[in-house]
């Protein structure tokens, strides 16, 4: 049985990878949670349906409403109509990759979009006299070309992508507003994390998607770019953890969330592949359209402050997160298989 209601909180991004852990947690916690989500011509809330439509947990607690990071006037109307006690800012065009082909989109959504919703709850606020508390996600692509090893929060940013870019802008238009009003408004810095719900183009689940397929005989290569780049994954049900505590503290705050720990991406692949007996050397091969035009290459957290003042600490370390991500994709390759047997056609992803 879930909790009683106690306060409500708007989360955008909620169809995505952290949105689905941040829905459960809240729920879990007793809230009423409302989500943004875009519409799109095909369904795009498989990450969430179990919360929306969990038939042991009596009414639903969790509300879905239209709408677009870009869109000023909606996100005005939807923050009065449910007049949260938290929002949660995790929308955003998120992959890298993608963000050099479509920089201006990004800039729209990732950054502008952070201040269309801050200026939605800084208004209500204002109109209503009650305070609400803010979380923006901010990210360790702001570091880019790191300026010291590891990264804390003193650390100068130097971002290396359009994303990276726009998430700065974010990230500083979110501290001048709880500078200039006095909103209680909080960054988490988060480094990679990584989960059986993480996007399948991004690098983890683009390897153990593969490793299933390769294992049960669908797939025989695996495309990558570069094997070098190096990031500190974590547990993506951990993260979220951290945002929900940094805004609970009395005072606002910006913080890193991290593992400590960093790994090359050959890594990730040789542990992949291990986990079914694999050898990755013979399936891995490099495609050059994969590289970005400037990269990231090393990626490593100092969470001391988030340990210190939110008593924060990630419990899924690299190995158990490679093995559940691999065994969560062998379940779903197994499955593919026997619709392939059956005669379905199985899709192979063309882009990551
Ligand atoms: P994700 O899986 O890519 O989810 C992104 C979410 O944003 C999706 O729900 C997406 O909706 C939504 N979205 C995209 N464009 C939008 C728009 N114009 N208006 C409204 N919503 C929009 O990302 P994630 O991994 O959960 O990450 C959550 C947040 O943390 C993002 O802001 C990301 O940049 C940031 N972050 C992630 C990491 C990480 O390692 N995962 C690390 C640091 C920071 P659709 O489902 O319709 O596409
Ligand atoms: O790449 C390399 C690639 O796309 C990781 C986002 O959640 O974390 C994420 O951004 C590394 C890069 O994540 C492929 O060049 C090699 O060096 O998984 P990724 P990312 O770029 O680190 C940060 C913290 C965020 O905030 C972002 O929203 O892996 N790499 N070969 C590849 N990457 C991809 N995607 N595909 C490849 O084939």
């Amino acid at each position: 049985m879930s909790a009683p209601i106690t306060k409500r909180a708007l989360v955008t991004g909620i169809t995505g990878q952290d949105g689905s852990y941040l829905a459960e947690l809240l729920i879990q916690k007793g809230y009423e949670v409302h989500g943004l989500m875009r519409r799109s011509s095909s369904f795009n809330t498989e990450r969430i349906d179990h919360v929306y439509q969990d038939p042991h947990a009596g009414p639903s607690r969790l509300t879905l409403h239209y709408g677009d990071l870009t869109d000023g006037n909606a996100l005005s109307r939807l923050v009065r109509t449910v007049d949260p006690h938290e929002v949660y800012n995790l929308g955003a065009q998120s992959h890298v990759r993608v963000s050099f082909d479509q920089p201006v989109y990004t800039g729209e959504t990732t950054g502008i979009g952070t201040l269309n919703l801050l200026e939605a709850v800084r208004v209500h606020q204002e109109e209503t006299g009650r305070p609400i508390r803010f979380y923006q996600a901010s990210s360790s692509e702001m570091f880019g070309l790191v300026q010291e090893v590891p990264q804390r929060e003193t650390t100068p940013f130097y971002p290396r992508s359009p994303y990276g870019c726009a998430k700065v802008y974010a990230h500083w238009i979110t501290i001048n507003y709880r500078e200039s009003y006095g909103l209680h408004a909080s960054c988490g810095i988060l480094f990679n994390h990584e989960s059986p719900r993480r996007g399948e183009t991004f690098v983890t689940r683009k390897i153990t998607r593969a490793v299933g397929r390769i294992a049960c005989g669908l797939q025989k290569t695996l495309w990558l770019g570069n094997l070098d780049a190096k990031r500190d994954w974590g547990f993506a049900g951990d993260y979220v953890d951290a945002m929900w505590l940094m805004l609970q503290r009395d005072e606002p705050g910006d913080y890193v969330i991290a593992t400590g720990e960093t790994h090359s991406v050959r890594e990730f692949c040789e542990k992949a592949f291990a986990c079914v007996g694999l050898d990755w050397e013979q399936h891995v091969r490099i495609d050059p359209r994969y590289f970005r035009p400037a990269e990231v290459d090393l990626l490593l957290g100092d969470a001391q402050k988030a340990r210190q003042v939110l008593g924060w600490e990630p419990k899924v370390g690299f190995e158990a997160l490679v093995g559940q991500m691999v065994d969560h994709d062998l379940e779903l390759a197994r499955r593919e298989h026997t619709l392939f047997r059956a005669g379905h056609a199985v899709h192979l992803p063309s882009e990551a």
